[in-house]
C-alpha cells in the first residue's frame, strides 16, 4: 500500500448486539462495540474494521484506545503520506487502517483481496467458537445446534474449573467431531499434569494455554502433551512466529490480522509457518461482515489447512452489517469482488452507528 493518496478518513463507532453472548477467560461480550474506518482516495473508498474489543483483556488494545491512536497518530500520518511503521505497537489500529487502504486500492484496481493475498480456495471450511456457559446442559445444546447447522469444527473456551469435564462431555456426545480448546492464557506450567488429561479427548489442538510471553513454558508443555499446542496471543508478527516455532513452543498457529498489524503481515506469518511445515488457521474476533470478508480471503491461502473461527453471519449478528455470509454444506464462500467484495448496508450501518468523525488533511 505504498504511495496511495488518502484525502479523508472517517472514524465510525458502531454497537451491535451479539446473537449469543460470548464468554471466555479473557472477556465477556453481549454487544460488540467496534470501530470502523472509511478512507477516501481520488479513485475509490475503502472500509476497515478494527477488531479491538471494549476492554484490554485479550491483548492490551481496546476500542477507545484504538480510536484515539487512529485519530491522533495514524490518520494524520496517512493523510500526510507518511509511513505508519514509525508508530510503535497498536497492531489492531494499524491493521484497520491498512484494511481500509487496501480495500480502496484494490477496488480502484478491480482486484480482490483474495487474489492480492494469494488465495487459492473458492470456499473454506467453517468452524465455530463456543464460549463458557452457565452449565453443561447449555454447552451441549449450543454444540449440538452448531453441529446440526453443519460446522466442520468446534472450539470450546476453557479455563480452570471449566475444562476436563465439559470437554469430555462434548467429546462423549460427538465422537468424530473435529474439536479443539482455547484457554486465552488462563493456565501456567504448574497445570501441565491437569492439562495432560485433555489428551484423552483427541483434540486437534489446545490454543494459548499460558501467558502470551511464556514461549519456554509452551515449549515445555509441548513435550508433556500429546495434544498439539497452538499459539494465538503470543504470535504478534512473522518474526515472533519464527521464534515460537524454533523454540518448539507450538505445532499450529492461529493467524489474526488484527493481532499482527494487518493482512500483509498475516500473509508473512502464513509464509513463515508454511515454510516450517506448521499448519495455520484463521482466528476470529467477533467481526462484522466486513472483517469476515477479509478473514475469508486470508483463510483461502494454501497453508490454512485447518478450519478457522470464521463462522456464518447468523452465529454473530442479525442483521449483519453486510449481506449475510451463510453456510453451504459447512463451508463459506470466499468473496471474489474487488477489494473486500462487500460493503456495509446503509440502513444497517445507520442504525448501529453511535458516533462519526471525519479527518481531512490540514488546509
Ligand atoms: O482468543 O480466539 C480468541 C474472540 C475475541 C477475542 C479473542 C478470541 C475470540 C474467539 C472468537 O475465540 C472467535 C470468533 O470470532 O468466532
Ligand atoms: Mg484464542
Amino acid at each position: 500500500m505504498g504511495g496511495v493518496k488518502v484525502v479523508e478518513v472517517e472514524l465510525r463507532r458502531i454497537r451491535m448486539p451479539l446473537v449469543a453472548p460470548f464468554r471466555s477467560s479473557a472477556s465477556s461480550t453481549l454487544e460488540r462495540d467496534a470501530l470502523l474506518l472509511r478512507v477516501v482516495t481520488p479513485e475509490a473508498e475503502g472500509w476497515g474494521e478494527c477488531v479491538a474489543m471494549a476492554a484490554p483483556t485479550y491483548t492490551a488494545e481496546y476500542v477507545d484506545g484504538a480510536h484515539h491512536v487512529v485519530r491522533t497518530h495514524l490518520a494524520p500520518r496517512l493523510l500526510a503520506g507518511h509511513d505508519l511503521a514509525a508508530v510503535k505497537g497498536h497492531p489492531m489500529a494499524k491493521a484497520a487502517v491498512e484494511m481500509a487502504v487496501l480495500d480502496a486500492e484494490l477496488r480502484a484496481a478491480g482486484r480482490s483481496l483474495k487474489d492480492h493475498l494469494g488465495g487459492v480456495r473458492v470456499e473454506v471450511d467453517a468452524g465455530v467458537a463456543v464460549g463458557i456457559t452457565d452449565d453443561l446442559g447449555a454447552l451441549l445444546d449450543a454444540v449440538d445446534g452448531y453441529v446440526a447447522e453443519g460446522y466442520r469444527r468446534v472450539k470450546l473456551k476453557v479455563q480452570p474449573g471449566w475444562d476436563v469435564e465439559p470437554v469430555g462431555a462434548v467429546r462423549a456426545r460427538h465422537p468424530d467431531l473435529l474439536l479443539q480448546v482455547d484457554a486465552n492464557g488462563a493456565y501456567t506450567l504448574a497445570d501441565a499434569d491437569h492439562l495432560a488429561r485433555l489428551d484423552a479427548f483427541d483434540l486437534a489442538l489446545i490454543e494459548q494455554p499460558f501467558a502470551d510471553d511464556d514461549l519456554l513454558g509452551h515449549a515445555e508443555l509441548a513435550r508433556r502433551l500429546r495434544t498439539p499446542i497452538c499459539l494465538d496471543e503470543s504470535i504478534t508478527s512473522a518474526a515472533a512466529a519464527a521464534a515460537a516455532i524454533a523454540l518448539g513452543a507450538c505445532g499450529v498457529v492461529n493467524i489474526k490480522a488484527g493481532r499482527v498489524g494487518g493482512y500483509l503481515e498475516a500473509r508473512r506469518v502464513h509464509d513463515v509457518c508454511q515454510a516450517a511445515g506448521v499448519p495455520v488457521w484463521c482466528g476470529g474476533m467477533l467481526e462484522t461482515g466486513l472483517g469476515r470478508a477479509a478473514n475469508l480471503a486470508l483463510a483461502s491461502l494454501p497453508g490454512f489447512t485447518l478450519p478457522g473461527d470464521v463462522s456464518a453471519s447468523a452465529r454473530y449478528y442479525d442483521p449483519d452489517l453486510t449481506k449475510p455470509f451463510v453456510l453451504h454444506d459447512g463451508r463459506l464462500a470466499v468473496p471474489t469482488g474487488p477489494g473486500l467484495g462487500v460493503t456495509p448496508r446503509p440502513d444497517v450501518l445507520a442504525s448501529v452507528t453511535t458516533d462519526v468523525e471525519r479527518i481531512r488533511p490540514p488546509a
